[in-house]
């Protein structure tokens, strides 16, 4: 039986479009419409833009690490300031992931067992344990409005670790939800399984079955093929309840974007927009450029023709050229601000067409005209 669902995170469904979904996610800092990008704020900062820079992008909701709070400053320093919000001067949602994912991903030395991981920083070599009951009492100290179960993203093509890795993940999940004390946070459960449709089907049936308020989907655009990672939400998505959001943990680039939305996918994550903004990248709604490219030394033109945010509006891609090759740090974020702004706007459009009842016109027309990298 599923629980009731705390009224301070009630999920509208406002309109369907196929398996596409519009939404409203409430949350006590605020209403998330989906679907939606978060940017990343992994050390509570979203690399290189303020917090009044994302309020003017339109952005409501954003990302930040517990793995890489608990180790610095510490999720005590972070509780002490009130918690996250006041600490990072973001008063909108904020969603923190597990630090399951960033263990295996960054620390060296790790050791999985039942009970949870140890593992040595990244940072100073210090030995360190998470468990299902630490990860939930560490973001209830980081204060972030959707928390996440700790789990366990194995490697895709693994066929009996993603089974045990799995299980474990679902033994993890009733672990976090005993452990969650506070009420003002919105715990979201993790579907595993690999590359393979009877464990993803089973993972989705088993974590729908915990009453969640809202379900992710863990294990995926970590190596596998866009085929795979297609097939797989094909197999998720319809087995997780329609009235709770569906967050895609780690996706991504432009056309996962619209493939993902198009497959029934609420909410995305990822470093993408930022990191390549950082290495002189621009995203563009048909695809990347080079800024550094020599074409563009002398480009009046802003990085898109008709592009509405602030660095379109007021730079050149030579002003812009010039601050990469001057190595000036104005130039990550004016990227920054570009390329956010292309996956805020390209899920407002996809939102829109949504509601128009228009999606899968606007989604073969984006991929059309796409140039995939
Ligand atoms: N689990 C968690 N965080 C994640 C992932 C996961 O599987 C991924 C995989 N794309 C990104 N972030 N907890
Ligand atoms: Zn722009």
């Amino acid at each position: 039986m599923l629980s009731q669902v705390s009224p301070a995170f009630q999920f509208e469904l406002i309109a369907q479009d196929g398996n596409a979904r519009a939404g409203v996610f409430h949350t006590p800092h605020g209403d998330i419409l989906t679907p939606v990008f978060a940017p990343v704020g992994t050390q509570a900062t979203v690399k290189a833009v303020s917090s009044r820079q994302l309020t003017e992008l339109g952005a409501s909701l954003i990302l930040a690490n517990t793995y890489h709070l608990y180790l610095r400053p510490g999720s005590d320093l972070i509780a002490e300031f009130g918690g996250l919000h006041q600490f990072m001067n973001w008063h909108g949602p904020i969603l923190t992931d597990s630090g399951g994912y960033q263990v295996f991903s960054l620390s060296s030395i790790r050791k999985v067992d039942e009970d949870g991981v140890t593992f040595r920083s990244h940072i100073d070599g210090s030995t360190h344990r998470l468990t299902p009951e630490k990860a939930i009492s560490i973001q209830e100290q980081l204060g972030s409005d959707i928390i996440m179960a700790f789990d366990e993203c194995p490697d895709p093509y693994d066929p009996k670790y993603n089974q045990k890795a799995m299980e474990r993940t679902h033994r993890w999940a009733e672990r976090c939800l005993a452990a969650q004390t506070r009420r003002d946070q919105a715990l979201f459960g993790i579907v595993q399984g690999g590359v393979f449709p009877d464990l993803r089907a089973r993972s989705a049936e088993f974590i729908s079955s915990l009453g969640f308020p809202g379900h992710a989907i863990g294990g995926l655009s970590v190596g596998e093929t866009k085929e795979e990672m297609h097939a797989m939400l094909e197999v998720v998505t319809p087995i997780l309840p329609a009235d709770r959001p569906r967050y895609l943990m780690g996706v991504g680039s432009p056309e996962d974007l619209v493939n993902g939305v198009l497959r029934g996918v609420d909410i995305f994550d990822c470093v993408l927009p930022t990191r390549l903004a950082r290495h002189k990248a621009a995203l563009t709604m048909t695809g990347r450029i080079n800024l550094l490219n020599s074409v563009n030394t002398r480009s009046q033109s802003p990085i898109e023709e008709g592009c509405q945010c602030y660095t379109c509006q007021h730079y050149s891609r030579a002003y812009l050229r010039h601050m990469l090759v001057a190595k000036e740090i104005l130039g990550a974020t004016l990227i920054s601000i570009h390329n956010l702004h292309v996956l805020l706007e390209l899920m407002r459009q996809a939102r829109q067409a949504i509601i128009e009842h228009r999606y899968s016109a606007f989604a073969s027309n984006f991929l059309e005209n796409y140039r995939l990298p």
